[in-house]
């Protein structure tokens, strides 16, 4: 029996080559994309697509009985920089949006579900250097607070509910497909389309704001490789800490530059997301994830650079 899979928040960052690698598995008609807004593709060439808001519980439920599916993303989230502009409709999405997904796999019995978390989780009194799986963990941000309290919903759908929920804390997610959407390390994609458009750039974090991020096609190789692994490899059930490059504005700058030699960066100071990047990591320590699932990202600053800048090229 073909396994369905449901991608719920199917148009957003990750979800728009989330679909993509999982239809290119799995088959077209199998990934059934869920989402409130249309895909800007075509929806019947592409594979199935349903409206879906996963805080409307009777339409959630209907296309759970639809295609009873064998694993589940929930990837529909408001991310830290529109969450602190909407913190009650950010907590609602955020945390009745995942209860109402796991509650619904357990009673169509979907054997996997995959949640993002982000290392938004972190807070000001978090180590910010390695930033170890396991530390203090205070967010400041409504959107970290709701992702610390989601993942321990996580563990305890796997504990007490036998669920198989597999998650991880995304760092600064970069992509030349799709667009991020409000968060708070969007600054690095909207450097290479300024870059390339004009030539400038004006960046809401200071010039030395260190954060951790990874490049897409690691975070979407890492996802299925963590949904693959055996059950009983995978130790953490709340999130894996994961990592792929850590950077500031200014070294992603010297690199860009290494292509556009005529590149300029300026700096706003007085950007609110520049407090929350102020309380998250610098960099990340995953050695759990390279034990349990052997991660190793493929991407660093100068690889990502390149690629970023080849692909918006010729797009
Ligand atoms: C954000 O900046 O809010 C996100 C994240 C790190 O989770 N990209």
């Amino acid at each position: 029996m073909p396994e369905n899979i449901l991608v719920i928040g199917s148009n957003g960052q990750i979800g728009t080559e989330l679909v993509t690698e999982l239809r290119s598995i799995y088959g077209s008609s199998r990934v059934i994309a869920c989402d409130i807004r249309r895909p800007d593709y075509d929806i019947k060439n592409a594979g199935p697509f349903e409206f879906v808001n996963v805080l409307e519980k009777d339409k959630l439920k209907a296309v759970f009985q639809k295609y009873k599916p064998k694993q589940v993303y929930l990837l529909a989230a408001l991310l830290s920089a529109t969450g602190e502009e909407n913190p009650n409709l950010a907590w609602d999405l955020n945390m009745n949006g995942l209860l109402n997904v796991l509650d619904f796999a357990l009673e169509y019995k979907t054997a996997k579900i995959y949640w993002p978390s982000s290392i938004a989780v972190f807070g000001p009194n978090s180590p910010q250097n390695k930033t170890p799986q396991y530390c203090i963990m205070d967010p400041n941000t409504v959107y970290g607070i709701s992702k610390l309290a989601g993942e321990r919903w996580c563990e305890y759908y796997f504990q007490k509910r036998g669920l198989d929920i597999r998650s991880i804390r995304y760092p600064g997610l970069i992509s030349w497909k799709a667009a991020p959407g409000g968060g708070t390390t969007d600054y690095a994609v909207h450097i290479f389309h300024d870059a390339l458009k004009k030539n400038t750039y004006c960046s809401f974090l200071s010039a030395n704001t260190e954060l951790p991020m990874m490049y897409m096609d690691d975070a979407i190789r890492g996802t299925i490789e963590l949904m693959g692994a055996p059950a009983e490899h995978i130790r953490i059930r709340s999130s894996y800490n994961l990592a792929g490059m850590s950077f500031t504005p200014e070294m992603l700058t010297a690199e860009i530059k290494k292509q556009l030699p005529n590149f300029t960066i300026s700096y706003t100071n007085k950007d609110p997301r520049q407090a929350i990047a102020n309380s998250w990591p610098q960099s990340i320590d995953d050695r759990q994830a390279q034990n349990d699932w052997s991660w190793k990202p493929k991407f660093d600053l100068s690889k990502m650079t390149e690629d970023m800048l080849h692909n918006l090229k010729s797009k």
